[in-house]
């Protein structure tokens, strides 16, 4: 069957991915390192269509941005501002309900709230902020706040990380968004993010998320300083926790994007290298059910390629209402997809689109 593979170690990795057995950090090096990137598409299907068959996931969501200031300085941030500065904006509570009334009787399901890390806004602001959208909007699914964000508002509040997702969770946040986690890899995470919270403190919310029974995403942010090692160590941490909760929906690969920002000096990963980032994840996060394109970072058409490299979620329709990738220089610079061009866009691939909710239940098959 794998006789057009002439290399031992790609026919044994191969091997162990067709016999639905976990590859090791070593083997997916090489998927990084050496593999033809052909034969590591063909093996992402694979494990893809064991998983999702031929199924393109979607939702009809928007963002809200409560703020871009933020208390942190990371060197691949276009986004974020000081208190004053130029560009800097603090929404308030009515505000944000304002830009979340005209969705009120509309087929969106899920509100996706992200920003920066206000120094003054705590627990409470945010909780009550959920709550009042939810008021708004019943029945909308709250996916809220970065496990940075997280840490600081339940820091502020003096409570532990388990009493403040809890807290929150009575407030009706459902989920928690992926985030944040930038680069694990302590020497690479000082360098470009050195003030933010760690990575066992991130990896902590999220197993205090799961075990409070909150799911949640996970990204990975590349294409900067890390190597190939660092990736797989970034990896390999969510496995473990993933093993342990089964908490995480989907994992976020985020290309770095090089426009107004600190480290702008640095080329843009090449296309092929995105590619083989989708499918090396695809593989070894085994345990993880859906890979997911974010196509107002990767532009509408790289996303409908990464189909083909293990990815089966693209996302919502977004409906441009967020500013983070457009600021860091996506092609994407009014993110707005209807559902009927997400459908079109998946059936022309080939695949079959399906309507999802937050939690990946299916509203619709196309
Ligand atoms: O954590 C910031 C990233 C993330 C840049 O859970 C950048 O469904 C690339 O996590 N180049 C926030 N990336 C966005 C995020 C996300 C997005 C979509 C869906 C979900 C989900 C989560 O954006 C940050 C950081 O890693 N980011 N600046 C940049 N210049
Ligand atoms: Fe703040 Fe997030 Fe930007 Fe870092 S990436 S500076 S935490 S908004």
């Amino acid at each position: 069957m794998l006789s057009f593979i002439s290399n031992t170690q790609t026919k044994i990795i191969a091997n162990k991915v067709i016999n639905n057995e976990r590859i090791s950090p070593d083997d997916a090096l090489f998927l990084f390192e050496k593999m033809p990137l052909h034969i590591v598409a063909y093996l992402a299907d694979i494990v893809n269509v064991r998983i999702n068959q031929q199924n393109v996931w979607f939702n009809r969501n928007f963002h809200l941005e409560p703020t871009n200031i933020c208390i942190h300085n990371c060197k691949f941030c276009s986004y974020s501002r000081k208190k004053n500065q130029d560009g800097a904006w603090e929404h308030s509570i009515k505000e944000m309900l304002e830009i979340a009334a005209p969705y009120k009787g509309s087929l969106v399901t899920e509100v996706h709230i992200v920003g920066g890390v206000h120094p003054e806004r705590n627990i409470d602001f945010y909780g009550e902020l959920i709550y009042e959208i939810k008021k708004l909007l019943p029945g909308i699914h709250v996916k809220a706040f970065t496990a940075v964000e997280l840490d600081h508002m339940i820091k502020k509040s003096g409570l532990s990380v388990f009493q403040g997702l809890k807290k929150l969770k009575e407030y009706g946040l459902d989920s928690i968004p992926g985030g944040g986690a930038e680069i694990f890899n302590s020497e690479i995470r000082k360098q470009i993010c050195h003030e933010k919270s760690n990575a066992d403190t991130w990896l902590n919310i999220h197993r205090q998320a799961h075990l409070n029974g909150i799911p949640s995403n996970a990204t990975i942010l590349y294409g900067h300083i890390e190597n190939y090692a660092h990736r797989v160590e970034h990896l390999g941490k969510l496995r473990e926790l993933q093993d342990y909760t089964h908490g995480f929906n989907a994992f976020i690969p985020l290309k770095y994007k090089n426009r107004n920002n600190l480290l702008s000096h640095i080329k843009e990963a090449v296309i092929s290298e995105d590619l083989r980032n989708y499918a090396v994840s695809r593989i070894f996060l085994d345990n993880i059910p859906h890979i997911k394109a974010y196509w107002p970072m990767t532009g509408k058409e790289m996303a409908q390629l990464a189909l083909e490299y293990g990815v089966d979620d693209l996302d919502g329709t977004i409906d441009d209402s967020t500013k983070i990738y457009s600021m860091a220089g996506s092609v994407e610079q009014k993110p707005e997809m209807t559902a009927g061009e997400m459908i079109e866009l998946i059936k022309n691939a080939g695949k079959v689109p399906v309507e999802r909710d937050s939690l990946y239940n299916i509203i619709r098959k196309y």
